[in-house]
């Protein structure tokens, strides 16, 4: 009894927060973009302009032309900013925020370690870190939502918008990426899974896909009843 009084304490001095993952270019901004007419929601787009300018560097950019130089740089700030992110204090019952410190470990990173882009010594700096923040900081996630898509549509709308430093992005890679994502939330084998997980077709275009954030909205919202 004393303990579920100090859990719902606890809870109650936090918001609910929801972290939207899936691949690159699955739709995770429009997704934000679609609860951002809820003023009682914190909503936390991905700090890409953070990455693209750090005191004047583009990590983002220096990670795609020479992944084996900076793959560790870029990996390692973006880790930073995915905690500035959750641990933000918000007065808003909930917090919904674009990925999330676990997809940087287990998807991004998890690939770059594989692919010998990060040496065995970097991964293991980027995840002692990981782990250590874990342990030591608040990063509470309450519920995740899943973009799932598959790569031949990811791959089309990222070419289509045509950001410069993914130019060169192959299909392999986000192949590679979607398999982690699949791992990781759908089937459940790889690491942790920090939250339930609420999964949404996202290969469906813009003109529908509106009907699948209905589906996942009460979960999001019954937290603000
Ligand atoms: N990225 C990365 N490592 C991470 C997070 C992101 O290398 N830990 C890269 C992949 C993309 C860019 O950053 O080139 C942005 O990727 P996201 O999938 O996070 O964001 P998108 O803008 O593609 O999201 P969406 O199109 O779903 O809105």
């Amino acid at each position: 009894m004393a303990n579920n009084l100090i859990c719902a304490e606890s809870r109650k001095s936090r918001p609910f927060t929801v972290i939207v993952e899936g691949n690159i270019g699955c739709g995770k901004t429009t997704f934000l973009n679609y609860f951002q007419k809820y003023n009682n929601i914190c909503v936390l787009s991905e700090p890409i302009e953070l990455w693209r300018d750090c005191r004047g560097h583009n990590l983002l950019g220096h990670m795609y032309e020479d992944p084996k130089k900076w793959s560790f740089t870029f990996q390692s700030y973006v880790q930073l900013t995915m905690l500035q992110h959750h641990t933000l204090p918000t007065n808003c019952p909930v917090k919904l925020m674009e990925r999330s410190i676990y997809s940087a470990r287990y998807c991004f990173v998890e690939k770059m370690k594989r692919d010998g882009l990060l040496s065995k010594p970097s991964a293991a700096v980027i995840d002692q870190w990981f782990q250590w923040l874990l342990q030591n900081t608040p990063i509470n996630v309450d519920l995740i939502v899943y973009l799932r898509s598959s790569p031949e549509v990811v791959y089309e709308r990222m070419m289509k918008r045509n950001r410069s430093e993914e130019k060169s992005v192959p299909i392999e890679y986000l192949e590679q990426l979607n398999e982690l994502h699949e791992q990781w939330l759908y089937h459940k084998t790889l690491y942790h899974c920090p939250a339930p997980v609420v999964t949404i077709d996202a290969n469906l275009d813009i003109s529908s896909i509106e009907e699948e954030y209905e589906k996942c909205e009460p979960h999001i919202l019954n937290k603000l009843a």
